[in-house]
């Protein structure tokens, strides 16, 4: 048996990154790597809201006094994590719904974006790690101008892969 992880690891870390399993990894690997590009560091953890329901409770109480400022919180079918770790925390959350086998995501994604009044969650699509990552790069370039003028790189060359495709398209059908 193994010893649970601490719950203090870094307190320089900006972003925590929460699943429900191990087992979510794989989707959730796409918002580490986003946010690393964005030389942002993170904290990624497994936290269940059923399995150690008193963990992440405990996860989502500490994580603002830690120098956490968003928590992006993943899991599939009855995905309750990222409502609890909000309920637990005055730091934005955004969640992952994660699609799993049986009911591919749709499950996942009412779970968690039913949120009730007072406690937000800000839902992004499912299995949309990516766009988490992005999101959590939006609301730290607020307070941070070197974040703020990568972001508007970011979006120049977004558009410019779309310009590219435009022209490429356009030479394609065109005569
Ligand atoms: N899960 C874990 N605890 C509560 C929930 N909802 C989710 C995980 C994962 C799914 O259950 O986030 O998406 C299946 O987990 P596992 O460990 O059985 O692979």
């Amino acid at each position: 048996m193994t010893a649970p992880a601490p719950i203090v690891q870094n307190a320089d870390m900006s972003v925590a990154i929460v699943m429900g399993s191990s087992s979510d990894a794989t989707i959730m690997d796409d918002a580490v790597q986003i946010l690393r590009s964005f030389g942002i560091e993170v904290e990624v953890r497994v936290l269940s809201a059923h399995r150690t329901p008193d963990d992440a409770i405990e996860f989502a109480r500490s994580a603002a006094g830690r120098g956490i400022k968003v928590i992006i919180a993943a899991a599939g079918g009855a995905a309750h994590l990222a409502g609890v770790l909000a309920a637990a925390t005055p730091l934005p959350v955004i969640g992952v719904p994660v699609a799993l086998v049986n009911l591919g995501g749709l499950d996942s994604l009412l779970a968690m974006v039913q949120m009730p009044k007072g406690v937000p969650v800000a839902v992004v699509a499912v299995n949309g790690a990516r766009n988490a990552g992005l999101l959590a790069v939006r609301i730290l370039a607020l307070g941070d101008e070197r974040l703020a003028a990568e972001q508007d790189r970011f979006r120049k060359e977004l558009a410019d892969q779309v310009r590219d495709q435009d022209a490429e398209i356009v030479a394609r059908y065109s005569s």
